[in-house]
C-alpha cells in the first residue's frame, strides 16, 4: 500500500483510502496540496460533483491559468430554485437563490452564501 502511495506521490495524504485518488469524481478529502488535488479531479473540464461539498478547483496551477474564474461548472440552474451545486463562487452562489424565499426543495443544505446578500441581512433583519 505504501508503495502505492510513493507511485502516486501521495506519500504525505493523510487519507486512508485512495482508492477514490483521480478516479475522475472531484472528492473534498483528497483535494489538497498533500493529496495531490485528487489527481485533478476537481478541475476537470466537467467535474463530477456527486461526491464533493465543496468541488472547488483548488490547483494552484489551474487557477493562475483562469480556471477558477469559469462560471460554473454544472448545468441545469432554475432560477428562483436554491441548488446546493450552484450555490457555490463560480456559480455566483444559485444567483442569490439560496437567500431569501426561494423554493428550497431541491437543496439539502439550503444555506444562504452570498456574501453580498448576508451582509444585508445583517443589517436589516435578525428576526425569524
Ligand atoms: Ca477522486
Amino acid at each position: 500500500m505504501f508503495k502505492e502511495r510513493i507511485r502516486l506521490g501521495l506519500t504525505r495524504c493523510t487519507v486512508k483510502n485512495l482508492e477514490p485518488f483521480q478516479d475522475g469524481h472531484c472528492h473534498d478529502e483528497l483535494n489538497n496540496q498533500e493529496c495531490r488535488y485528487d489527481g485533478g479531479d476537481c478541475c476537470l473540464d466537467t467535474v463530477l460533483t456527486n461526491v464533493c461539498d465543496q468541488c472547488l478547483c483548488k490547483e494552484p496551477d489551474k487557477i493562475v491559468s483562469g480556471r477558477d474564474q469559469s462560471p460554473c461548472l454544472v448545468n441545469g440552474q432554475l432560477p428562483g430554485v436554491c441548488q446546493d451545486e450552484f450555490n457555490t463562487p463560480q456559480c455566483n452562489y444559485d444567483n442569490g437563490d439560496c437567500c431569501g424565499s426561494s423554493d428550497l426543495t431541491w437543496c439539502d443544505i439550503c444555506k444562504c452564501l452570498d456574501p453580498r446578500i448576508q451582509e444585508v441581512r445583517g443589517n436589516t433583519s435578525n428576526s425569524t
